[in-house]
């Protein structure tokens, strides 16, 4: 496959700014975006609670976005591994959330971790709706 792909990974739910630039910024350190969307059931692993949107949503939403070029459904965190070498992606780009965490994965791929964007999430956004700030 000619090009570099980039590939990163997130839940997406209640897609918002944040989300929107963090693909963008993905996307110019390469020729090809591919995300892998969380799962319902690993949302609520990670999470403890269900995301907003289903997992068919939020792949539809994210298959949206301008940059990014293909999606598929991430089954559990164990597999990045495999969905590296599944999609050929030569980077690995993550949230600075999750700083180092997959830094193990340096043999196959360059692993990139981007600084959030601050004073947006999605749990700020359901709080703000139900009033609670
Ligand atoms: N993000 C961001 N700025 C925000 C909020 C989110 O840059 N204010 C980024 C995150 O760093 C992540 C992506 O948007 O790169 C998706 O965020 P989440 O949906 O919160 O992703 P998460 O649940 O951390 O899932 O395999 C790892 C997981 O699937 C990551």
């Amino acid at each position: 496959m000619a090009g570099k792909t980039v590939i990163t990974f997130g839940t997406f739910d209640v897609f918002h700014v944040g989300h929107v630039r963090v693909l963008n910024r993905s996307a110019a350190l390469g020729d090809r975006l591919v995300v892998g969307v969380s799962s319902d059931q690993l949302n609520f692993a990670k999470k403890g609670r269900n995301p907003v949107f289903s997992q068919e949503e939020r792949l539809e939403i994210v298959a949206n976005v301008k940059a990014v070029d293909a999606v598929f459904i991430e089954e559990s965190l164990e597999q990045k591994r495999d969905y590296v070498l599944e999609h050929q992606a030569s980077i690995l780009v993550m949230g600075d959330d999750w700083s180092g965490k997959f830094d193990y994965l340096n043999d196959i791929c360059e692993v990139v971790y981007l600084p959030r964007t601050p004073s947006v999430s999605t749990t700020a956004i359901i709080e703000h709706i139900v009033g609670n700030s």
